[in-house]
């Protein structure tokens, strides 16, 4: 298999930006994952994040077969669906402030006042603006989109318990073959550098449980459409009949 390159300047610029300005601002770190590639669509440099306590979240909890995303996952971890704050959100604070407890102690001890800051990372087009929209419950601030790269500007947008950075989405120099098609598949990479037609082969080869018979005669761009609508059926990508 061949190795994928895609390493376009904005992403090298908002990586380098989010490791020396704004990650030493932030206590912790939240990392979206599109939950249809629960092992493919981890950021894979974990030293990027140092030493601060990470948190897992999967996002798009509709669209892929969840017995499998769980089956792969920590159980501690949350599946959600990003733009339902009401099915995770208390859940999630909990969580928060177990793991951020000793960094607010710490900051008690110090006089200061501050919240927790959180830094919302992951690839592109994860749903991390959503999920942070939701999260902060202030009424939509970070710009979200359909497609990658909405989120250009880094900002920190304040909830009542934390403050949230909204980042652009981050992406490895490089990728295995396979895993590029599973993320181009899932909309996380831009769909154009890819053929289409190969991406649909791989989609029914490696996931025979998709149907495609009630749109005979359909374009594979067509296809691939709906399969990222999920009106091809819940599907998690990590799990591959091969
Ligand atoms: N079906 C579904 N769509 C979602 C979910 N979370 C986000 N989205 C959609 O995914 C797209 C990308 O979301 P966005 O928040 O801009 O992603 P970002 O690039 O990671 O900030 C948007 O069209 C969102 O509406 C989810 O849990 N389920
Ligand atoms: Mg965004």
């Amino acid at each position: 298999m061949h190795n994928f390159s895609w390493y376009p300047g904005h992403i090298k610029a908002a990586e380098d930006e989010l490791k020396k300005k704004w990650l030493p601002l932030i206590d912790l770190v939240i990392e979206v994952v599109d939950a249809r590639v629960p092992i493919s669509g981890v950021y894979p440099k974990r030293e990027l994040w140092g030493c601060k306590p990470i948190i897992n979240v999967f996002t798009k909890k509709d669209l892929t077969d969840l017995k499998i995303t769980l089956s792969l996952i920590d159980k501690s971890c949350l599946v959600i669906d990003a733009r339902l704050p009401h099915q995770w959100r208390k859940k999630l604070v909990e969580l928060i402030k177990i793991i951020g407890k000793e960094t607010k102690q710490k900051l008690q001890m110090q006089g200061r006042k501050r919240n927790l800051r959180i830094g919302i990372c992951g690839l592109p087009n994860v749903g991390k603006s959503t999920f942070l929209n939701s999260l902060a419950n202030v009424g939509k601030k970070a710009k979200t989109g359909d497609k990658p790269g909405v989120t250009r500007q880094m900002q920190f947008i304040q909830s009542q318990e934390f403050d949230l950075l909204d980042t652009p989405g981050i992406m490895p120099h490089s990728l295995e073959e396979e895993i590029s098609y599973k993320l181009a598949l899932c909309g996380l990479l831009p769909e154009k550098l890819f053929d289409k037609e190969i991406l649909l082969d791989y989609l029914l080869e490696k996931c025979p449980q998709i149907k495609t018979a009630d749109h005979p005669e359909q374009s594979a761009e067509f296809l691939i459409k709906r399969f990222q609508e999920g009106k091809l059926g819940k599907t998690c990508l990590d799990y591959i009949v091969s």
